[in-house]
């Protein structure tokens, strides 16, 4: 059985890491799928939205460490460079450079490579049963997979230290003070309330939302200039969209607009 369980919820793909006996840990098999899975929603243009979550009481607590053991028993490192490069970095760089919004839907524990997906994601959605730890010094590890850069842009440089140093558990409140989280709601209420949110991401204008994140990303390390030249190129496109048109048309019309997502 694949680790990982791809639907189709109008134009949003949602993607559940689906190994709760293991708390979703990441196997290779889970891994693979998930790059296959996320490149399928960069190219398809009828896919408009990614949400990411988990089944049962965990979002996801990272690699898998028991596929490991047989490594660490013949006192071998494991090629974690290699194993980085093959899966980490692809599915970091896919969730973020995606051409749509990515939602992690936090529904349980994340621990870390699993902090680190979520921190890829454009968006971070909880219930109160999510709960956080980098994980990565209590097995002397550096964190990976994204979090070095994501991190500190999400929460600010101490904040990102007191995480990453201290190791402690972020609960959900503290998560969302922290705005490592966007939006926390009880437990029952996540499924709802994230699907709402991501349904409502995957009617939008497609477009205009892709270049607004990928803008955002690429000015972090620019000067304004670079930025405001990076602006007007993109609105010069998003202008000559049929959603602008359509956006502007039902402003004036006073009605909601229906965006195609080109
Ligand atoms: C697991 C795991 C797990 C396998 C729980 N693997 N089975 C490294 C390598 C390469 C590149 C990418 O980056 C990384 C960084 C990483 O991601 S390293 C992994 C970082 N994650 C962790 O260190 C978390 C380890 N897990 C825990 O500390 C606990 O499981 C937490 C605190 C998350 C939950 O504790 P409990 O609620 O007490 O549950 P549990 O420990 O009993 O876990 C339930 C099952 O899940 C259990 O299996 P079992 O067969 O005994 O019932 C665990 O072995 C399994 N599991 N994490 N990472």
């Amino acid at each position: 059985m694949s680790g990982l369980e791809v639907r189709r919820d109008g134009a949003a793909t949602w993607l559940t890491l689906n190994r709760p006996e293991a708390l979703n840990a990441l196997d290779q098999a889970t891994k693979d799928d998930l790059v296959t899975a996320l490149r399928d929603a960069a190219d398809d243009r009828a896919v408009r939205a990614v949400a990411l979550t988990g089944s049962g009481r965990a979002f996801c607590v990272g690699q898998d460490l028991r596929e490991l053991e047989g490594t660490y028993r013949e006192g071998r490192a494991p090629d974690f460079a290699g194993e980085l490069e093959r899966h980490y970095g692809p599915i970091c760089r896919l969730l973020a450079e995606m051409p749509k919004p990515t939602v992690a839907v936090l529904n349980g524990v994340a621990a870390g490579a699993g902090v680190s997906l979520a921190l890829a994601c454009d968006l971070r959605l909880a219930s109160t049963a999510a709960r956080f730890r980098l994980a990565f010094a209590a097995i002397g590890l550096i964190p990976d997979a994204g979090s070095t850069w994501n991190l500190p842009r999400v929460v600010g440089l101490s904040r990102a230290l007191e995480i990453a140093l201290l190791g402690d558990w972020v609960e959900a409140d503290q998560a969302l003070q922290f705005g490592l989280v966007n939006r926390v709601w009880p437990e029952g209420d996540l499924e709802r309330q994230a699907a709402a949110t991501v349904a409502a991401l995957a009617t939008g204008p497609t477009l205009a939302l892709a270049r607004t994140k990928a803008l955002f990303r690429d000015h972090l390390g620019a000067d304004l200039a670079g930025a405001l030249a990076g602006e007007a190129k993109a609105q010069a496109a998003a202008g000559s969209s049929r959603d602008h048109l359509e956006g502007v048309t039902a402003f004036l019309e006073k009605r909601p607009p229906r965006f195609q997502g080109a």
